[in-house]
């Protein structure tokens, strides 16, 4: 009996040593600017992950910024007028800068100079290419879920750090937009958990009122509005080389029979071949 008591007093008390905030706002990368940034084209998850990190950086000490590494797109650009956030400014290189890589870790979806930056961290959920190598141990976080910005979150948790509620409608920007509205098969349990404490703070009271503004995001997104037809045509877009025939596959999305066909008009004057789904 006494042992078992000691045991216990033992797990609780070294339970009771981990301080993991005081870890957080020990890591120091000195006064020069450290850009947090994600992949390009960049989608909502890199660009939210982007932000909503650097402040959590920036809440712990660090002298850090967000970065994009081309323009925005259409739902990326609802989100951050929803929730009145400017675009972040673009980062034209990488070289010789200090980095913080979100969402990604290939140096070809990086900004240009990529490989020649000086990488601090890396916060991702995705398969490591091996591109980025380091000569100092780095903060190098990879996680089997949905989203970057949960893995953001849980640092906000974990950093003992508030969550306001623009940075919050950030965060579940980007997890709405990579899980589908929880709806994808990358969906994880903690998505699931960042989801509903985020969508809180944000004031969405219930399922439908989050879904609402999901479906809104991807109207912005495949409105298309302002952008010419190449625009369009490209804004998904990869080419190929097979047997020596060159050719491109991009992919339009409409939610509407009507606007389908609006679409199809738009894109039928043009020498490509439309294959509905
Ligand atoms: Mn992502």
């Amino acid at each position: 009996m006494l042992l078992l008591l000691l045991i216990l007093a033992y797990v609780a008390a070294s339970a009771e040593t981990i301080n993991y905030p005081a870890f957080m706002q020990g890591i120091n990368y000195g006064d020069r600017a450290v850009y947090v940034i994600g992949h390009k084209p960049p989608d909502s998850d890199s660009v939210c992950s982007a932000i909503t990190y650097a402040n959590l950086k920036r809440k712990l000490g660090v002298n850090c910024e967000a970065r994009i590494a081309s323009p925005v797109n259409a739902e990326t650009l609802y989100g951050l007028k929803y929730f009145d956030v400017p675009v972040p400014l673009l980062l034209d290189s990488a070289a010789g800068e200090n980095i913080i890589l979100v969402d990604h870790n290939l140096f070809s979806q990086a900004a240009a100079g990529m490989d020649k930056a000086n990488i601090l961290e890396v916060i991702d959920h995705h398969n490591i290419g091996g591109d980025v190598r380091t000569g100092a141990p780095i903060y190098y976080r990879a996680m089997p879920i949905g989203c970057t910005s949960t893995i953001v979150w849980l640092s906000y948790l974990e950093s003992n750090v508030e969550i306001d509620r623009q940075n919050a409608g950030l965060m579940l920007t980007a997890i709405l937009s990579d899980t589908v509205n929880l709806h994808s098969q990358t969906t994880t349990e903690l998505d699931r958990q960042a989801v509903k404490s985020l969508e809180k703070i944000v004031g969405f009271a219930d399922e439908e009122a989050r879904t609402k503004y999901f479906r809104a995001m991807k109207e912005a997104l495949v409105s298309y509005a302002g952008m010419t037809e190449r625009e369009i045509i490209t804004s998904d877009y990869k080419e190929y080389n097979k047997s020596g025939v060159k050719f491109a596959i991009g992919v339009v999305e409409s939610l509407t029979p009507e606007k389908q066909a609006a679409l199809t008009a738009r894109l039928d004057k043009w020498q490509v071949i439309i294959i509905k789904l």
